[in-house]
């Protein structure tokens, strides 16, 4: 067991950790004020060659391992949860997914360009009746000659305006259940296909969250990824990878608000004294500090059984499980031990508060990743 990067692995995480000390967190107020997606920091990553992280190099990737990948999440999360989020679902649910299920040219169509960031990737499994019950989605997918017609709603879907591909889930079978459920690799701009209103969310406001429309929406049957009826099991198996980018996305969220915290308990002098004298606060940090250790621990544990190549389902709940609640628990510490300050958007906690909340429910809620960890439990 080896508890610290080694040498490679830092050296890419290092440029990434850069990168968000010295122009992604001094702008994330900003782009959380303005309800802006940080575009110019996405092409950044695009031209530092990070898009395509863990994926082939023959790919258009750099074929690192999942370890160096989470690093990387982790880091976004520390400086903007917003950019931490897209990257995480752009790899992890998006390219990974072609990658793992689709056909050779598929993978040749859009892993590279994704790796490269010449395109965004995108996950559409929710709907609006059809959340934790992810199989009780209503899109149909209808065959009709070389095409599939869909038809439904997708919501809460993230990057919906600013993805070119995306993965779509819809029902070609609807007397199968969950074993009647396809997936589509959809392009935008296809005629039928509309990118509905952004949703006005409490937090995360950085990250553009859209509905998506299908209205008679011909998708060449090429596009179907893997084979009829296994659309649920592939955005199951992807969640899995998924989950571990939250966790890590969770992690980041929770460090900066460590830091926030510590450094003004520092600084603040009440009584006569600085916060950080006060056995209460420094009781508060200790906690903190533990839990976000303990998260990272559990997250890291997962990325590494992703690379083992085994399933690694509950080890991927267990962290996003234990990771966001940490998330939520640190910043709430964190607005409590800056007080009045806290509350007010210049120092940045109250942010963090609202950007940990979305940790705890999307890619699976909290009682979700309990449903995955008890199921593997009683096996
Ligand atoms: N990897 C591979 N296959 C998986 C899998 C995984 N991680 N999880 C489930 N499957 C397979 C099962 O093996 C089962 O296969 P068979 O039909 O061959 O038996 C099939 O998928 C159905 O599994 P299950 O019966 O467990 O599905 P449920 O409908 O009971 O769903 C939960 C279980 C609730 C755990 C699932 O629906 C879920 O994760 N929901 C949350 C969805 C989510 O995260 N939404 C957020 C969207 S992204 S923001």
């Amino acid at each position: 067991m080896n508890f610290r990067f080694t040498e490679a692995q830092q050296e890419i995480i290092d440029p990434v950790r850069k990168f968000v000390d010295e122009e992604v967190w001094p702008r994330a107020r900003e782009y959380d004020l303005r309800g802006e997606f940080p575009w110019p920091q996405w092409k950044r990553l695009a031209e530092m060659g990070y898009l395509g992280l863990p994926l082939p190099e023959e790919h258009g990737g750099r074929g690192t391992d999942h370890v160096t990948y989470i690093g990387v999440v982790e880091e976004l999360g520390r400086g903007s949860a917003a950019l931490a989020l897209s990257y995480a679902i752009h790899i992890a649910l998006v390219s990974e997914t072609i990658l793992r299920f689709g056909s050779e040219e598929q993978i040749g169509r859009y892993v590279p360009a994704l790796a490269r960031g010449e395109k965004m990737g995108a996950f559409a499994l929710t709907e609006p009746g059809a959340g934790t019950d992810a199989a009780a989605q209503k899109t149909r997918a209808l065959r009709d000659g070389d095409y599939y017609v869909l038809n439904g709603e997708k919501c809460f879907i993230t990057g919906g305006a600013l993805a070119d591909v995306f993965i779509v889930t819809a029902v070609t079978d609807p007397s199968a259940g969950s074993r009647g459920i396809s997936a589509f690799i959809v392009e935008k701009g296809l005629p039928g296909f509309e990118v509905g209103e952004a949703f006005n969310k409490m937090g995360l406001r950085a990250s553009v969250t859209n509905r998506l429309y299908f209205k008679d929406c011909r998708v060449p049957a090429e596009n179907l990824l893997g084979q009829e009826g296994q659309g649920f099991k592939m955005a199951m198996a992807a969640l899995d990878g998924g989950r571990i980018g939250i966790a890590a996305q969770a992690v980041g969220i929770a460090r900066a608000a460590l830091d926030l915290a510590l450094d003004y308990a520092k600084r603040r002098q009440q009584f006569g004294k600085p916060l950080a004298s006060f056995q209460a606060i420094q009781w508060m940090l200790a906690e903190m500090a533990a839990a976000v250790e303990a998260a990272r621990l559990l997250t890291y544990r997962a990325a590494a059984a992703a690379d083992e190549g085994v399933r690694f389902s509950r080890e991927a709940a267990m962290a996003k499980l234990v990771a966001s609640d940490t998330a939520v628990a640190v910043t709430r510490k964190a607005v409590q031990i800056l007080g009045g300050y806290g509350y007010m958007v210049e120092y940045d906690v109250e942010r963090l508060y609202r950007d940990a909340k979305i940790t705890e429910i999307y890619e699976g809620t909290s009682e979700v990743q309990k449903m995955v960890i008890a199921a593997s439990l009683l096996r």
